[in-house]
């Protein structure tokens, strides 16, 4: 991947287009050297203005079936009633289709039409410990220099996911009561 192209990537992101965000999450799943190489380099080329200043990274963790991804759609809607654009990352240890897959049917739900202002990325947990860490932080940074407010859902059963919030702006844990 030349400068030019890794260029036009970051370009597309600052305009907030969708195809440029597909690309560049693909290029950082990418594990082989030379795409690891462009990862790098890419991240270099965001601009830190609205990763450090504008944009908003939010965490949302807590155990399984707390309510994180109804407490997510809730939020989703409000920022999007404000004009807000808004990415979510929903990190799910166990399956690779519930949490991200939940959560986009729940968004369908309440819009009648695809939002454009929204997108929503599952990513698949790599085990215990492997590799969720490393890939979470710099997607969410790609994200961030397309989109307004990032959201990262996880279900926090262990330290790996809350480290993944403490990287965030904001960080949320979702409980549930106690059931007598
Ligand atoms: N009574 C009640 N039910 C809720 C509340 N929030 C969510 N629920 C319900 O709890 C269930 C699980 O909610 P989710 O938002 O999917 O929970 P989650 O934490 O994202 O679940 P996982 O992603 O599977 O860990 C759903 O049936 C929700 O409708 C709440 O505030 N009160
Ligand atoms: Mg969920």
């Amino acid at each position: 991947v030349t400068d030019g192209e890794l260029q036009k990537l970051a370009d597309g992101l600052a305009r907030g287009e969708r195809a440029s965000v597909a690309r560049a999450l693909n290029l950082l799943e990418n594990t082989r050297p030379e795409a690891r190489q462009a990862a790098t380099r890419l991240l270099a080329l965001l601009p830190r203005q609205r990763l450090e200043q504008q944009g908003h990274l939010v965490g949302i963790t807590g155990p399984p079936g707390a309510g994180k991804s109804s407490l997510a759609s809730e939020l989703i809607r409000a920022w999007r009633a404000r004009g807000l654009r808004v990415a979510v990352l929903a990190v799910d240890p166990s399956s690779p289709v519930s949490g991200g897959a939940l959560l986009g049917d729940r968004l369908r739900m309440l819009r009648a039409e695809p939002d454009a202002g929204v997108f929503i990325r599952s990513l698949a947990g790599r085990g215990e410990t492997g590799g969720l860490n490393a890939d979470v932080f710099p997607m969410s940074q790609v994200l961030l220099a397309a989109f307004d407010v990032v959201l990262i859902e996880t279900i926090g059963v262990g330290q790996t996911e809350v480290d993944v919030v403490g990287h965030t702006d904001t960080a949320c844990l979702v409980v549930q009561p106690s059931l007598r």
